[in-house]
């Protein structure tokens, strides 16, 4: 069974209460404050895996909790952290919040966290000052991120196929591919996407076969446009047309304004047209329709006359989507330059806005984010206080964790934002 779309519930880690206890020592009757923070409790973190390929296990799997953090205790012990719960899923999965979406995970080993573990709270001995000695207060941990979500799976094939109902497309990629989908002699025997690999030369394509399209399926008729979400990013679209239309020309113009009317990238994405089902046919016939088709499909885009079942022209098609493939992908990487991290959240501006990241350089982290830089300018970097301050937006934001996490050590630096960086040595009050 394809499986794209299912609802999780996420509920990451509380944090910890803070402690208040007082430090009992001999010949003193109350000593300092002592009582320790609560520990952070775990995020849900998503992570792309290449060994996932469908969010089938998501069916019987629908809650998913990381750890809380432990209590503060007495001697400044800081309760232990709660442990990130790390979810596998399949590249391709978007993330929705109702509507929103949240996380968009296209590449291998990228991550996001779905879910914040909330705060540990300060424990008593955080809140002690020159004018109180004996704060009795301390935090209660906040609570763990906790929603319902869903989860797409977008498929993300090299080759969408496209065209009317009883075109062939599933016949194509059951000849093509290790795949065996449904395949009948009448209109939308497809009522899922198959997904097939096919081997050409050396290397292979990942090819989809949705349900087929008619006039008006942008407007919901016959199955509508939503399958079309599945080859929505595929480098090229292979676009079939039974020789047997009457009128290929129109057919091919036909889904040409549905893919349009859907949206306007699918429309310029790198298509091969092909007639299907020639086998059999005289080639003058052949020639006959593929002249009707000239006429309207652009220059640029290549022609063939196929049969699958008898693997007429096949292995050619297959050889010029896996050039057009090569092709897409390089100019796609070109365009989009691959940096050193990746963004751990994208998209809406909120969110940009507190996305962070920290890398780690010898002893020195380098913490980057638009809103923890913009904190850092407006820290007095020469008093306690300000600098204090600037460490706990820190440890709200989560920063703090991931620096822990990354292993740092009292005495190393940490510089905030790039340019003009500001620098906090970790351990240093
Ligand atoms: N003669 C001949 N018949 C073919 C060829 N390709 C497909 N067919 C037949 O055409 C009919 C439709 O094929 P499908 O592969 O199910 O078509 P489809 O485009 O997937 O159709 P939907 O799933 O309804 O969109 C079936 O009866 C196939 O056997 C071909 O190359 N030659
Ligand atoms: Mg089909």
């Amino acid at each position: 069974m394809f499986v794209d779309k299912v609802l999780v519930h996420v509920k990451a880690g509380h944090g910890g209460d803070g402690a208040v206890s007082f430090r009992h020592e001999i010949y003193v009757d109350k000593g300092g404050p002592d009582g320790g923070n609560g520990g952070r409790g775990g995020n849900v973190v998503f992570e792309v895996s290449q060994n996932e390929n469908t969010l089938v296990r998501f069916r019987f799997k629908q809650e998913l909790t990381a750890e809380n953090g432990v209590n503060g205790s007495k001697r400044q012990r800081q309760g232990a952290n709660g442990e990130d719960l790390i979810v596998k899923v399949p590249a391709g999965t978007q993330v929705f919040d109702g509507d929103r979406l949240i996380a968009d995970l296209t590449e291998p080993g990228q991550r996001a966290i779905i879910a914040r573990g909330g705060d540990g709270g300060f424990g008593n001995a955080h809140f002690k000052s020159s004018t109180r000695q004996a704060p009795q207060v301390a935090e209660l941990g906040e609570k763990g991120d906790e929603k319902d979500l869903t989860l797409e799976l977008k498929l993300l094939a090299d080759v969408g196929l496209v065209g009317f109902p009883n075109a062939g497309k599933s016949t194509f990629l059951s000849v093509v591919s290790n795949a065996r989908p449904e395949i009948g002699d009448y209109p939308f025997t497809t009522l899922t996407p198959n997904l097939g690999v096919a081997d050409i030369d050396d290397t292979s394509l990942l090819i989809a076969d949705i349900p087929g399209l008619i006039e008006g399926a942008s407007e919901g008729k016959g199955l509508g446009d939503a399958f079309l979400r599945h080859v929505e990013r595929t480098a090229v679209l292979l676009h079939l047309i039974d020789i047997y239309e009457d009128d290929v020309a129109g057919a091919y113009k036909t889904i040409a304004a549905e893919l349009a009317a859907h949206s306007k990238a699918l429309s310029k994405r790198p298509q091969i047209v092909a007639l299907t089902k020639v086998e059999g046919l005289p080639e003058d016939g052949i020639e006959a329709k593929l002249a009707d088709l000239k006429k309207v499909v652009p220059k640029s885009t290549p022609l063939f006359a196929i049969s699958s079942p008898a693997h007429i022209n096949v292995t050619d098609l297959l050889r010029q989507a896996r050039k057009m493939v090569e092709a897409a992908r390089k100019k796609a990487a070109k365009e989009q330059p691959e940096g050193d991290a990746k963004p751990l959240i994208g998209l809406n501006a909120e969110q940009e806005a507190i996305a962070w990241r920290v890398t780690k350089n010898d002893d020195t982290f380098m913490v980057r984010g638009t809103k923890i830089e913009k904190f850092a300018a407006r820290t007095n970097f020469a008093t306690e206080p300000g600098r204090r301050r600037l460490r706990d937006i820190m440890r709200k934001m989560g920063i703090m964790h991931e620096l822990e996490r990354q292993g740092i050590e009292e005495g190393n630096t940490i510089l905030i934002g790039k340019a003009r960086a500001y620098k906090l040595t970790h351990g240093d009050q």
